[in-house]
């Protein structure tokens, strides 16, 4: 790379085609967020534009009480209406799609969306059990059909509280009623969001804030954890599977074609299309030698996790793969995707196609998806991506870096890595814990963002904090970061994790950093965390666990939904980047010291990272000794139960089930 340029991104391969679009004045994000200053008031929190009598900027030298709008709402009523609105937005959009995914799971029980199948009936029936619902000699079905109504119900649900609280521990539960925060149904709590944040409603910063916990309580225990659930119902829920990362994934040889987004009913149709062989025939008469489908962003972490398939990479790669000149289609579905690049795709051959009537973009082909019909809208858009094929100029940057990956640990592979499919549980891990072989675990998560050296705060902290003997579950472009960067292989755990750590990913061969899967995903987060209360020898709530969440580079409202959840269920979480509340030294306390003692969470924001790292040991030492566990010493454990490795598993269910002849 020449000198002269500024890193934009900690990734070899993205600064190449970064560089490569600089020398032809192509603009990306990058550039974008270098003429794009923040807004310094909207920044803060502190501009109101909840009505027409402003905007309002609450700035001034006087103390923050004295500062008012014209309606006389104080600063720490703006700071709090602001974050309640992105706590919404966020709930509705990552609701949204498990709401989709909820309709998807009844059209395939009413025979409606025949391309589709229950993959993984088990899994449907633990689900089931959750919404008692009676499954035992019935249709698989007609137990969907029930399931997927109940959940369906659950986003209206305007009293009560939603089924899935449930699943958290009692004492967490206790903790939403005493304040409040148990949500009833995801709309209604969405709608009360818009409602209290309206001029002359809510202008209470505490009530403010207590609501911006309870819709993101129905988005992490409802919306997203219903998509978790009923994609693992439909499409099979993961298991360790190996896979590639980084741009160098696409294929000069083949019709490429990038699925970006988040849901992924169309992505798994399109491996199936992929790979039928009159689509391959198809393609070798236009030239190509075969069909390469890569992901992008989430719906790459949902197709990754249950097929193998690789990843381009994260947010801020978006742009680059349609740079680098190899990319037939890049078709999109929903969320983070960048309007630029309907023009970028313009200076390419790229054809580029939106599928969701919610997200169109001027510019873009648009083939919109429908789960009745998915195969053939599938087989359409990878024919247009075989036509185009011929048209492929020599522009762009054909980058070949690429890295191993292994992904696919849902919660329930994680049980059973720890014991087999008959000893399953959280006891291994829990024992490491407190003998102090693991220090603790942290949730490292989100986006990853133009305005640091992109994927650079994920991998600075994911190394730290291996090396300090921490386990890491990672979702999001979190997962795309660390893979693109090699980081998820077992391999990473011998070069580079602390010893205890170390012994304990040798012992079960994992990497030390767990790919979770897409963001939406972090609910499987919380069903861990859940397991690891009820297994016992820590807390026996989330709260109060030698763990923390932290999304170094977030950028989305998405992304404060997460933290507010994490918050509410006990979970202290560290935010990179300027805070968006900074301008409120209230709202700050209330989130940081009101939270924690309420429900012993807390969402911090910290731009440095060498201070999110120093933080986040601290909460988990924290929390190590108020449980009265083994002090952390690297190197020097107390005794536990040694996790069993393959063959120890193997045995057992040897045992267990002989004429299996395992
Ligand atoms: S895609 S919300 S940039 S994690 Fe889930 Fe990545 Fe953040 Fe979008």
């Amino acid at each position: 790379m020449s000198k002269k340029i500024k890193i934009k991104s900690a990734s070899e391969a993205a600064n190449k085609v970064i560089e490569w679009g600089e020398s032809r004045n192509i603009e990306t994000c990058f550039d974008r967020a270098e003429k794009m200053k923040p807004c310094p008031i909207g920044e803060t929190g502190a501009c109101c534009k909840m009505c027409h009598m402003g905007p309002c900027r609450l700035v001034g030298k006087n103390a923050e009480e004295e500062v008012r709008g014209v309606c006389g709402a104080s600063l720490a009523t703006v700071v709090a209406r602001n974050l309640v609105r992105m706590a919404a937005g966020g709930s509705a959009c990552h609701g949204d799609h498990g709401r989709d995914m909820a309709f998807t799971l009844l059209a395939v029980a009413n025979g409606e969306a025949k391309d589709y199948r229950i993959k993984d009936v088990r899994k449907l029936y633990r689900v089931a059990g959750y919404l008692d619902i009676e499954f035992e000699g019935r249709p698989v079905n007609d137990v969907a059909r029930d399931v997927a109504t109940k959940l369906i119900e659950d986003f209206g649900r305007q009293r009560g509280e939603m089924n899935f609280l449930k699943r958290a521990p009692q004492k967490t539960q206790e903790r939403w009623k005493k304040w409040g925060i148990a949500p009833r149904g995801l709309d209604r709590e969405i709608a009360e969001s818009l409602d209290r944040t309206t001029m002359g409603m809510d202008a209470d910063p505490e009530s403010l804030l207590n609501h911006a916990l309870k819709v993101s309580l129905a988005n992490g225990w409802g919306g997203s954890m219903i998509s978790t659930d009923v994609t693992d119902i439909l499409f099979g829920t993961p298991t360790p599977v190996k896979a590639e990362a980084s741009l160098g994934i696409f294929k000069e040889d083949e019709v490429n074609v990038v699925i970006h987004g988040h849901e992924p009913m169309l992505a798994e149709m399109l491996v199936e299309v992929v790979s039928d062989p009159e689509m391959i025939a198809y393609a070798k008469s236009k030239g190509a030698k075969g069909i390469n489908l890569g992901g992008m962003c989430c719906t790459a972490n949902e197709v990754m996790m249950r097929h193998g398939i690789p990843s381009a990479g994260g947010l801020t790669n978006q742009e680059l793969s349609i740079m680098t000149g190899l990319i037939e289609t890049m078709v999109v579905d929903v969320q983070c995707i960048m309007p630029a690049l309907s023009e970028l795709s313009k200076k390419f051959h790229t054809k580029f196609i939106t599928t969701s009537p919610k997200a169109r973009i001027p510019g873009a082909r648009h083939i919109e998806f429908d789960e009745h019909r998915a195969k053939e809208i599938a087989r359409e858009i990878v024919k247009a991506a075989i036509d185009n094929y011929p048209n492929r100029k020599s522009e762009g940057s054909h980058v070949t870096d690429k890295y191993p990956v292994v992904a696919g640990f849902s919660h329930e592979y994680i049980e059973y890595m720890q014991g087999g499919k008959f000893r399953g549980s959280f006891r291994p891990l829990n024992d490491a814990i407190m003998a102090g072989r693991v220090r603790g675990v942290v949730g490292l998560a989100g986006c990853d963002n133009p305005r640091v050296p992109a994927t650079g705060l994920h991998k600075y902290l994911a190394t730290e904090l291996i090396k300090n003997d921490v386990l890491i579950v990672s979702t999001g472009c979190s997962s795309v970061a660390c893979g693109g960067a090699g980081y998820l292989t077992p391999e990473m755990a011998l070069e580079n994790a602390g010893p205890g750590l170390r012994e304990v990913c040798e012992a079960i061969g994992i990497p030390p950093i767990l790919h979770l899967g897409a963001c939406v995903d972090n609910t499987r987060i919380l069903t861990i965390a859940s397991a690891m209360a009820a297994e016992g020898g820590l807390s026996d709530e989330i709260g109060g666990m030698p763990a923390v969440g932290i999304a170094p580079e977030w950028m989305s409202e998405k992304a404060i939904a997460i933290g507010c959840y994490f918050a509410a269920s006990g979970v202290p979480v560290i935010f990179g980047g300027e805070s968006p509340v900074r301008a409120s030294k209230e709202v700050t306390r209330i989130m940081t010291e009101v939270w924690f003692e309420r429900f012993r969470g807390a969402l911090v924001f910290e731009p440095d990272p060498e201070k999110i790292l120093a933080m986040t040991l601290d909460y988990i030492d924290k929390a190590r000794a108020a449980l009265k566990l083994k002090k952390y010493e690297p190197g020097k454990f107390g005794t536990e139960k040694v996790l069993m490795d393959m063959a120890a598993r193997r045995e057992i269910e040897k045992a267990a089930r002989p004429h299996l002849g395992l």
